[in-house]
C-alpha cells in the first residue's frame, strides 16, 4: 500500500494517523505541492491524500480511505459515519479550520516540505481565497481570538486522561488532531497543557512523526 501525501495537509495527516493507529504497513510518498502531473496521473485530480492499495484500487478522499482501512472497526467508524455526531463534529472541524488555516498557512510554506517553487505555487493559490499572507500574519491576533473559545470548548469535551467524549481513541480524535496539529507550527501560539497532552497521546498511539522523515 502506498500513501501519497503532503506533510502539512490535515486530510493527509488523518490518513497517516489512522494507518499508524491501525499498525498497517505502508510506504509514504510525499508530493511537492507544485507537482500537478503526479497526483493527476494517479487519480485524475490534483488532490491528496491518495492511497494505492496495490490491488488496482486507488482512492481519494480521506474519510473514504479511513473507512476502507478500518475493516475491524478499531476506530469506531461504524457508529460515527452517518450519525448526528458526525454532523456536529464536521461543524466543529470547519469552525476550527478557519482560524487554524489562516494562522498556519504562512508558516507551513517555510517548513522543509516546500521548495521555493512549491512555496510560490501554494501561496498564489491560497491567496486567491484568503488574501495576502502578509495580511494573515498582520491579523493573527484576530484569528487567535477566534480560535481561543473553540479550543476552550473542545477541551471541555475531553474526558479526564482520555479522549473526545470517550475513554478510548476513536475516529473523532483523529479528525480533531489532524486539524489541530497545524498549530504546533505557529510561533505565537501555545496549546494548553490538557490539549497538548491530548495531542501527544494521539501521536503516541499512532506512532506519528509529523515531518521527521524530511530530515533523514
Ligand atoms: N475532501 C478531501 C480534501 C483533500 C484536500 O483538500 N487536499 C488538499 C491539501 S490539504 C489538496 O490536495 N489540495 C491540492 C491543491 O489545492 O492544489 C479529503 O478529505 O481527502
Amino acid at each position: 500500500m502506498i500513501l501519497y501525501h503532503y506533510y502539512h495537509c490535515p486530510f493527509c495527516v488523518r490518513v497517516r494517523l489512522a494507518l499508524g493507529f491501525l499498525k498497517m504497513d505502508y510506504e509514504a510518498k510525499a508530493f511537492s505541492y507544485d507537482d500537478e502531473e503526479g497526483p493527476v496521473k494517479l487519480s485524475g485530480k490534483k488532490m491528496l491524500p491518495i492511497v494505492d492499495f496495490g490491488d488496482g484500487k486507488i482512492m481519494n478522499e480521506s474519510l473514504d480511505i479511513i473507512r476502507e482501512l478500518d475493516q475491524e472497526d478499531r476506530l469506531s467508524c461504524a457508529s460515527y459515519f452517518g450519525s448526528t455526531e458526525e454532523v456536529e463534529l464536521e461543524e466543529r472541524l470547519s469552525e476550527l479550520a478557519k482560524p487554524i488555516h489562516n494562522l498556519a498557512m504562512p508558516h507551513w510554506i517555510y517548513t522543509k516540505e516546500f521548495s521555493p517553487e512549491a512555496r510560490k505555487y501554494f501561496q498564489q493559490k491560497k491567496e486567491l481565497k484568503r488574501g495576502p499572507f502578509a495580511n494573515l500574519i498582520k491579523n493573527k491576533e484576530d484569528f487567535l481570538q477566534q480560535l481561543s473559545p473553540l479550543l476552550e470548548d473542545l477541551e471541555k469535551q475531553l474526558q479526564d486522561e482520555g479522549f473526545y467524549r470517550s475513554d478510548s481513541l476513536r475516529i473523532q480524535d483523529i479528525l480533531l488532531a489532524s486539524h489541530l496539529w497545524g498549530m504546533y507550527i505557529v510561533p505565537e501560539f501555545q496549546f494548553s497543557a490538557r490539549l497538548h497532552a491530548y495531542l501527544q497521546s494521539i501521536k503516541e498511539a499512532s506512532n506519528f512523526h509529523y515531518m521527521d522523515d524530511l530530515w533523514t
